[in-house]
């Protein structure tokens, strides 16, 4: 096991009897939900990831110590620092907070690294970062880590705070393939469809696993991107979601937000101006795509 890393028990146990396993980020438990919302979702994708059989391992730096698998009072002592307390940590973060022992919460980026160095496979998330609308030069570190790191990452698309069109763009030139899982259209987040084409629909976590295992077998150090969209049930309508991302992205204009702020910003903007019905979009979102990661994972061990 790497020396850097440390593991719960539980995580640790799985990893070394060779168990399906699925990392979870810790930035949306900092900086993507008000509390109590974000110690609930964190734990309702752990339960999700059990009950599918495998073993949830949310990731984050603590003092310092990259923590691979938190345990609940983890969880929320990360959830009480909060913004304030816990720097947002993509790849040129972690040197940071581990060299001077800060708490760190990792982004999709930083949770990938992680996950790789650990022997985690698969890993479940919201949304993964992209290309930001009206500011094409802000691209996400995620979409490069996309490219040089073999993870499989689950996700609900890219929220169309983003530019879209553009963060396709990107992914293709990092050479990450973009599944659509039970869908040929890539999903935006809070709707099911954003109507571009993902290169490829797969429908089984067979499928998924045997893209994964090729990749693997070919030495192609990239990540695999597997867009699910969210629940039927609680997707927010289009016309509403674009209404308050216009809005919020407008007022991150106005008031001079940039670089690693504009998400939590336009974020928690986008949760006022749909009066909490974006939360209901989100949560939906995360814990469906945690049961799709851990019938992936078990796929891959199988
Ligand atoms: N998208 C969301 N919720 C989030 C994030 C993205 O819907 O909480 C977080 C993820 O951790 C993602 C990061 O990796 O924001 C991207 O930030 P940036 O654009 O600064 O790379
Ligand atoms: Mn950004």
């Amino acid at each position: 096991m790497n020396d850097n890393l440390i593991f719960s028990d539980e995580a640790g146990a799985a990893l070394m009897a060779g168990e399906p396993v699925v990392a979870l980020e810790s930035t949306l438990i900092t900086h993507g939900f008000p509390y109590p919302a974000n110690v609930e979702t964190a734990l309702a994708m752990e339960a999700a990831i059990r009950d599918e059989g495998a073993v949830p391992a949310t990731i984050a730096v603590l003092e310092g110590r990259i923590t691979v698998g938190l345990v609940r009072a983890q969880i929320e002592h990360l959830a009480e620092l909060g913004q304030q307390g816990v720097r947002k940590c993509s790849r040129r973060d972690l040197s940071l907070v581990v060299g001077l022992r800060q708490y760190g919460a990792t982004t999709v980026a930083g949770t990938m690294i992680v996950a790789y160095m650990a022997g985690i496979k698969v890993f479940a998330t919201g949304g993964i970062g992209g290309v930001h609308r009206g500011h094409p030069h802000d691209i996400s570190a995620d979409l490069i880590e996309l490219g040089r790191t073999p993870v499989t990452v689950v996700c609900a698309g890219a929220k169309s705070i983003l530019d879209l069109p553009l963060t396709l763009e990107v992914l293709e030139t990092q050479g990450v393939p973009v599944l659509g899982y039970q869908t040929g259209t890539l999903p935006a987040f809070y709707s099911r469809s954003s109507g571009l084409p993902v290169d490829q629909r797969v429908d089984t976590p067979e499928q998924v696993a045997a893209i994964a295992n090729a990749r693997d077998a070919l030495g192609l150090l990239h990540g695999t991107l597997v867009t699910v969209p969210v629940p039927e049930a609680d997707a927010l309508p289009q016309d509403e979601a674009e209404a308050a991302i216009t809005e919020a992205t407008r007022q991150a204009d106005a008031a001079g937000i940039h670089g690693k702020d504009v998400t939590p910003f336009v974020l928690a903007k986008v949760l006022e101006l749909t009066g909490g019905r974006s939360q209901t979009a989100n949560i939906a979102a995360l814990v469906n795509n945690a049961h799709v990661a851990a019938q992936i994972a078990l796929a891959i061990a199988r």
